[in-house]
């Protein structure tokens, strides 16, 4: 039997943080966790490149457009989708999901799951940063993690 797992480590790793300017207190939190933990992981800020969309529907769009340019390791999705009033929530929250995760699958890229999804705001903010930690670290520390088991996936293969 042979246990693979990835180790994170950004050293010379390239990765683009796709991040979504709805519901912005929230989601510059979750931009600030990610970034602290790729650096405590050994990255640098030159390797690391963060891109505006308007909200969570457009983050699948954006990580599709970054992995097309083949620049970069793997990819960070950022947003905060809270449910509140609105009836758009089961659509955004639901398709931008998809949408990641069918970016990930086609380009074979690790792509970081940081969309909150959220009743309230209070359990968003609880989510970046406060109480319940900040998704945005751990989605960023699972990216770096699965591009170093990718790695030593191919590297058994060959
Ligand atoms: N976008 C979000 O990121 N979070 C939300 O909570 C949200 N709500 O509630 O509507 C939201 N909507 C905007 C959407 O993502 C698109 O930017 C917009 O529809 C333009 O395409």
């Amino acid at each position: 039997m042979t246990d693979f797992t990835g180790a994170p480590d950004m050293t010379n790793r390239h990765v683009a943080i796709v991040v979504s300017r709805f519901n912005e207190s929230v989601t510059m939190r979750l931009l600030e966790g990610a970034i602290d933990a790729l650096e405590r992981h050994g990255g640098a800020r030159a390797k690391i490149d963060v891109v505006w969309v308007p909200g969570a529907w457009e983050l699948p769009a954006g990580a599709r457009a970054l992995l097309a340019t083949e620049r970069y390791d793997a990819v960070i999705a950022l947003g905060a989708v809270i449910r509140g009033e609105t009836p758009h929530f089961e659509f955004v929250a639901g398709e931008a999901s998809r949408g990641l995760a069918d970016a990930g699958a086609d380009f074979d890229v690790p792509i970081g799951f940081g969309l909150l999804t959220t009743d309230t705001l209070e359990q968003a903010d609880a989510r970046a940063g406060g109480a319940h930690g900040n998704k945005g670290w751990d989605a960023a520390l699972a990216a770096i993690e699965m591009v170093d088991l990718f790695e030593r996936l191919r590297a058994r293969e060959s």
